[in-house]
């Protein structure tokens, strides 16, 4: 029977004036009675403690009521299951989504305390790797704002991505702890804990009332615990969870063996079971593969469904009405396992006919694909999974028999075809296809861009989309204009809204309305001037952090998002020496002051792409410090790029660099950013760029390069790259000087494969992309020389940035793939 909560209709207490008194006696009481500290010999990390705990104070009733509302109503909720959620700092978030930030810097100031001072002292959630990660952040933001109930889940990590620092122009990685001061934002609660299983064998049983089923018997158990953060709209529409599950052994310690003397065997069990959530895989759109991660998926998927099913059966004590009131997306196919536990949550354990369940797991699951790659396409060997999940191992064999029965039968799949939807990759080993599971046991799949999805369809999924035509469908990516205008940015906040006043706060769209100001010289300085106070700032850090000078009047040219080779930060950097050679040979042209800027970090294991870290570190030496360059052209690489670092390097930029191979980044979420802040993009026409173009106009953009088929084209008929550096003596002197160690003396054959792969098969075309990049380049300097010019385009890409606000993605995905009402104002 359902057992509502007792009372589930509590009146919400008034709220509390916001005052700057009752701020600071809060801050104090935090301080006093929850940190045990005395002001007098408080230090920094106390007092961000004691603010946290008081903002956090001040969202507790809209949190509870929100949970309560959706008991009351019993409207459906989305969970979104991510093995990332990149959501940096969480205090300026919440301070400013309920409009607190000005009153606490006040009511701090009265206790001698700098609040930007505690800002920057709070530790950058790191629980992600890139836009796969920062993109669930946004979306949990813009549930909250939307007043969806929604619950975000995933894993604890007591170690986020590593932390990147510089060793002679080299990337090293070192641990990152964010909890070492203690997490003020999270609540643990030991009553949501769940046993996680793995291992073991499967049981036949027969029942007392003569059913037949399969039971498993996992031989290795640990618990899974939630930590609960709450997650702010904006103005406190409403308040979301998000839920992270970490690992805990059963048995803390296995006292038998400590009392025989041994004293580490007896720890073995915990330090195995916090294994699973110790730390992040450091790898960006490539699959980790280890027998870790898989377990990592597992317990997390585990966790979030038995979760689920509880609070569910608690509501509404049935489990065939799950579909109404359930919706389960999944953050790419990391948390796919969830589509067979979901199976034997229902067939094994509440004795649930097969087809009945597959209905429900069909209703309830949606799947988002980020990425085409085949590197990145998850696979996992049978014979892994059949010994960490027997189970799940034979679920998958019977959803496959159904699968290609339907595709034989329905839709006269050949042999060929039917390997292809295939759920098991006969080539080589025996491998599980997640993405082809993920795909099968959801009602709705959909990609991250326009482009991305029409490729899916065409490619990856191909034939799973000629037997299920009506899955398949295009969200496109967004951003939260929060985070990344309002707060990054208040300076262009405040001029936009003493222009075309705060509508725009709570209606991304209105900012359309800059359109009518963006050729009034007035407002076009106007924003210049924010731009270049914002850029005086990034100087400030670039001096600090690499003791460069750099002018805030050149042009901020800025790529900063993970290295990877079809991101081509290789191509940025050898134009960079290209333009370097120019202006040494004809230093009485009127060059364009331009700086140069990159952060990213590079998987651990990716060779090429800290090769490339390198090469910048080495290029910028060479050209920062050449005299003959006369400051004209600086390159700067900025160590151990985040959430944080993004938010001051993001406003400081004029030019968004977005020159990924065209079909190869699914989106981009970073181009949405700059557009937003008022830079000019220079990119290829793949990903989101594509929609870009066309919002902004094809006039306030800069876009050059090979299209998807072109690219397509030339791989296809192994055209030999060789042909577009000889046609470019640029880009050949360009080559030489870095392959022949002019940037590194120290090694000279340093970049001798790396640029011998452009001669061999130039995969990412950087080569025979070069010529249009570097026009592309030029026409940039042109357009910056016209100032009027250069100050409209720059509005009209903040006037027409709405359409990449995550609140569209969002309300795109209730309507169309999880079916919750949304609210009316
Ligand atoms: N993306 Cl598969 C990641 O950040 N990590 C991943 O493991 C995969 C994809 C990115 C993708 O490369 C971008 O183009 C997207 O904008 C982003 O996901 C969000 O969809």
């Amino acid at each position: 029977m359902p057992q509502k909560p007792i009372v589930y209709d509590a009146p919400t207490p008034e709220p509390r004036a916001i005052t700057v008194e009752a701020l600071q006696a809060e801050i104090l009481e935090k301080l006093t009675y929850s940190i045990g500290k005395d002001p007098i010999v408080a230090r920094r990390h106390d007092w961000l403690a004691a603010t946290i705990y008081a903002v956090r104070d001040r969202i507790m009733d809209r949190w509870m009521e929100s949970s309560r509302e959706t008991w009351r109503t019993s409207n459906k909720r989305v969970y979104y299951l991510s093995l990332e959620f990149l959501i940096g700092r969480l205090m300026r978030d919440a301070m400013s989504n309920v409009g607190l930030m000005e009153p606490v810097r006040e009511a701090l100031k009265n206790l001698k305390v700098d609040l930007d001072d505690l800002l920057d002292l709070e530790p950058d959630a790191a629980l992600g790797n890139g836009g796969l990660g920062r993109l669930a952040a946004c979306f949990m933001e813009s549930m909250s704002t939307l007043q969806i109930p929604a619950y975000g889940y995933g894993i604890r990590y007591a170690h986020g991505l590593f932390r990147q620092e510089m060793s002679e122009g080299w990337q090293v990685e070192l641990p990152e702890e964010w909890l070492a001061h203690g997490n003020p934002w999270e609540f643990e609660r030991r009553e949501s804990a769940y046993e996680i299983g793995f291992g073991g064998h499967v049981e036949p049983v027969t029942d007392p009332d003569g059913t037949a089923r399969q039971e498993w018997r996992p031989n290795d158990h640990l618990m899974a615990v939630a930590f609960d953060t709450p997650i702010v709209g904006w103005r406190g529409a409403r308040v979301n969870t998000l839920r992270l599950w970490s690992a805990q052994p059963i048995d803390p310690i296995l006292l038998d063996k400590f009392n025989s003397g041994d004293h580490i065997g007896a720890l073995e069990e915990s330090a195995r079971a916090e294994a699973i959530t110790r730390v992040l895989y450091p790898a960006d759109s490539t699959a980790a593969g280890q027998e870790l991660r898989l377990r990592q998926e597992f317990f997390f998927s585990s966790a979030s469904l038995q979760d689920i099913v509880r609070r569910h059966l608690q509501q509404y004590g049935d489990l065939g009405s799950l579909p109404e009131k359930v919706a389960v997306q999944l953050n790419d196919t990391h948390p796919a396992i969830s589509i067979a536990e979901l199976m034997r949550i229902l067939v094994d354990l509440n004795g649930m006919r097969w087809a009945d369940a597959w209905k429900i797991t069909k209703g309830v699951f949606s799947y988002t694909n980020h990425t085409l790659l085949p590197e990145a396409l998850e696979s996992w060997p049978v014979a892994l999974l059949e010994r960490l999940l027997p189970r799940h191992m034979q679920i998958i064999y019977a959803i496959n028999a159904d699968v290609l029965t339907e595709a034989r039968q329905r839709a006269k799949f050949g042999d060929d075809q039917i390997a292809r939807v295939s759920l098991i990759d006969e080539h080589g080993g025996r491998r599980v296809r997640m993405g082809q599971l993920a795909f099968v046991g959801s009602h709705a799949i959909n990609g991250v861009s326009a482009l991305h999805t029409e490729l899916m369809k065409q490619t990856v999924f191909s034939d799973l989309h000629k037997l299920y035509p009506d899955r398949i469908q295009n969200k496109t990516n967004g951003i939260t204009p929060r985070r990344w205008l309002m707060q990054c940015n208040p300076g262009l906040t405040r001029l936009i809204t003493e222009r075309i006043g705060p509508g725009f706060l709570d209606d991304i769209d209105k900012l359309r309305g800059l359109e009518a100001h963006a050729d009034d010289p007035v407002f076009q300085e106007q924003f210049a001037n924010v731009k270049t106070a914002n850029k005086a700032r990034l100087a400030r850090l670039i001096k600090d952090r690499l003791g460069v000078t750099v002018s805030q009047d050149a042009l901020f040219d800025v790529q900063i998002k993970r290295i990877h080779e079809y991101k081509r930060q290789l191509l940025n950097i050898i134009q960079a020496v290209a333009a370097y050679d120019e202006i040494r040979a004809h230093p009485e042209r009127d060059w364009v002051p331009r700086v140069k800027v990159f952060a990213g970090k590079a998987a651990p294991s990716y060779w090429n792409a800290k090769l490339i870290i390198k090469l910048i570190n080495d290029v910028a030496r060479v050209i920062n410090n050449d005299p003959a360059v006369r400051g004209l052209l600086k390159v700067v690489f900025l160590p151990n790029y985040n959430v944080s670092a993004a938010e001051i390097i993001v406003p400081a930029a004029d030019l968004s660099e977005q020159i990924s191979t065209a079909g190869m980044e699914a989106s981009g979420t970073g181009n949405m950013k700059f557009m937003a802040n008022g830079a000019v993009t220079i990119g290829t026409m793949d990903g989101a760029n594509v929609e870009m173009h066309k919002e902004v106009g094809g006039e306030n953009i800069v876009i050059f390069g090979l299209t998807t088929e072109q690219v397509a084209e030339k791989r296809a008929k192994s055209e030999v790259p060789s042909g577009a550096i000889d046609k470019s003596p640029r880009l050949k002197e360009a080559l030489d000087s870095i392959s022949s160690g002019v940037f590194s003396p120290d090694d000279r054959n340093r970049y001798r494969d790396l640029i011998g792969g452009l001669y061999d098969h130039d995969w990412f075309m950087v080569a025979r992309d070069f010529d249009a990049y570097a026009a592309a380049q030029a026409k940039v300097d042109k357009l910056w020389l016209d100032k009027p010019r250069w100050n409209r385009m720059a509005i009209l890409n903040t006037a027409r940035v709405g359409f990449f606000s995550s609140d569209r993605t969002i309300r795109q995905y209730a309507e169309d793939i999880w079916e919750v009402p949304l609210a009316t104002h």
